[in-house]
């Protein structure tokens, strides 16, 4: 046991942290706590966004806004961050007819995409049409500019990791001289190269750390998904889950995020876990529940959620439901920082708590 200090002792101790503070430093024993996620469980309803998204629409020319996207800003985060303490998730809308105009940058992006067709996203001179369900990659320092060459507005989610990347000071941008890159290659060819599962061309670079595929087919995703589901009962936590990979080397689609596609039979109740770095969740179809920290967060097709660093998070669909999700396991894993853990009370479920509640701003 300390003995309680002295006023006398108490005093030179301020006098001495003033005296520290002079040189810029400050005494490790003052403040030791670890730091806990500031990220809170939370869930956007497409429901609610819908509609601010077509107001954007109207309102707000592509010259003023460059990308026309809505962030979804952790609350834990005090509303100024992104989805989890290190990804981004955001809504952006693209009118029929217009440009985003084409930049490249050192954060990873993603897409989902949400609803519409006729759009494309053109990455490192390719051009590919986008339908909802695809996952798009625009992987880091890649020049990408999207299109709506149809006759209704198109959505998508966008992920990024930008906020680490700006952790880590390593933020850059550049914008390119014209609206549009110049397409020089084949539309839609790294399908055609890439996306036949284990067939790998030979003749191409191997060494980028970002999958050379720009477009994951929903389609070939949810043939695949559904034909496993017939005959296995897959993750005891995802369910049925797909990680969308490099087909080159088998790793993450992107080099700081690792992108999967969960498919839950209808009934299907997973066990709880919880592991380090945020995911975020957006439901392709279905509808169900995730239960995040013992509350319940009600969920259907087009809307997001996010379960923070270390959180306990089990999934229920009431019908067949795809979830697509992703986190930043790649950073973690090499760093020694990724660990995992199940729930292991009340039989892997947890206790509900109470439902989840918008946080009014
Ligand atoms: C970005 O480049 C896009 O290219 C979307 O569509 C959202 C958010 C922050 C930084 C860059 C895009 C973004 C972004």
């Amino acid at each position: 046991m300390q003995e309680p200090m002295s006023g006398s002792r108490m005093e030179d101790l301020e006098l001495f942290y003033e005296e520290v503070k002079r040189y810029q430093s400050r005494p490790l024993w003052v403040s030791r706590t670890d730091p806990q996620p500031k990220a809170v469980p939370y869930l956007w309803k497409y429901q609610d966004f819908r509609p601010l998204l077509f107001r954007a629409a109207e309102i707000v020319p592509m010259e003023m806004a460059e990308r026309r996207v809505l962030i979804f800003s952790n609350p834990g985060l005090l509303g100024r961050g992104p989805a989890t303490s290190t990804l981004s998730a955001n809504l952006q809308i693209i009118n029929p007819g217009e440009v985003a105009p084409s930049h490249r940058h050192t954060a990873s992006a993603l897409r989902l995409i949400v609803e519409g067709d006729s759009a494309y996203t053109a990455v490192e001179g390719e051009k590919t049409y986008m339908e909802p369900g695809d996952f798009i990659t625009t992987p880091n320092w890649l020049w990408h500019d999207h299109g709506n060459e149809g006759d209704r507005p198109m959505v998508w989610l966008d992920g990024l990791d930008s906020t680490l990347v700006n952790a880590l000071d390593a933020t850059f941008r550049e914008e390119y001289p014209e609206e549009s890159q110049p397409l020089t290659k084949p539309t839609e060819v790294s399908q055609r190269l890439y996306a036949a599962g284990s067939l790998r061309p030979t003749w191409v670079d191997r060494s980028r750390l970002h999958s050379p595929l720009i477009n994951y087919k929903f389609a070939q995703a949810y043939d695949a998904l559904s034909t496993l589901a017939r005959e296995s009962e897959g993750s005891p936590f995802d369910g049925i889950c797909l990680e969308y990979s490099n087909p080159q080397t088998g790793g993450p689609a992107m080099a700081s995020m690792a992108c999967y596609a969960s498919l839950f039979p209808a009934g299907m109740h997973t066990q709880a876990h919880r592991h380090t770095g945020g995911v975020v969740y957006h439901v392709i179809t279905g509808s169900g529940y995730s239960v995040i920290n013992g509350v319940r967060f009600d969920w259907t097709a087009k809307d997001t959620f996010v379960v923070p660093s270390w959180a306990f998070h089990e999934h229920v669909a009431t019908e067949e439901s795809v979830v697509f999700w992703y986190t930043d396991t790649p950073v973690l894993e090499p760093l020694g920082l990724y660990r995992e853990e199940p729930y292991e009370e009340n039989g892997g479920h947890q206790r509900v708590t109470g439902n989840f509640a918008p946080i009014p701003a």
